[in-house]
């Protein structure tokens, strides 16, 4: 069934240069972007973002690096869309993620992952939420004939 995920491409994605070649992963696996913008994260957004990490060790630098650049946030629909995006992202540690995903052929450092995908359609419905006004996002079908037919 087709549903939402909130993909995040994180500072070091577009301090890499790396946006297009990711996104380009996503669509090739069939995904459609829905909702798209360039932001700068506060500390406001990454607390509420990371709310079950904020008191963890590493808030402090994942908070740091989440603020430090610009990223890209994006609604992305697709079949099972949060696992679908997950299973193209990798495991959290690229050290761990298999070559042929988007961590395990562009990452190394766990601190430096590029890319966050929500773990599950609850926690991509509250996330959309947060990065997404509702009329943020479009549906619309794709239909690559019908710019042919028309012109
Ligand atoms: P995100 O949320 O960025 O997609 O990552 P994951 O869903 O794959 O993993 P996560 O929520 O467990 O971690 C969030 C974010 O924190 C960084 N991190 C994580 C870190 O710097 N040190 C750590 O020990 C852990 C567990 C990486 C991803």
């Amino acid at each position: 069934m087709a549903d939402r995920t909130l993909v995040l491409l994180k500072p070091d994605t577009l301090q890499r240069g790396l946006a297009g070649r990711i996104i380009s992963r996503l669509e090739d696996r069939g995904m459609q972007i829905v909702g798209m913008k360039l932001m700068q994260m506060d500390m406001d957004l990454a607390k509420q973002h990371y709310a079950e990490h904020v008191e963890k060790g590493f808030f402090k630098g994942l908070s740091s690096f989440m603020t430090s650049s610009p990223i890209i946030a994006m609604a992305i629909e697709g079949n099972n869309a949060a696992a679908a995006v997950r299973a193209c992202m990798g495991e959290t540690d690229p050290q761990k993620s298999l070559p042929g995903t988007i961590r395990g052929d562009m990452a190394q450092d766990l601190g430096r992952n590029l890319i966050h995908g929500s773990d599950s359609p609850e926690s991509a419905a509250r996330e959309i939420a947060i990065f997404f006004k509702p009329e943020e996002l479009l549906s619309y079908e794709r239909d690559t004939q019908r710019w042919i037919t028309e012109a």
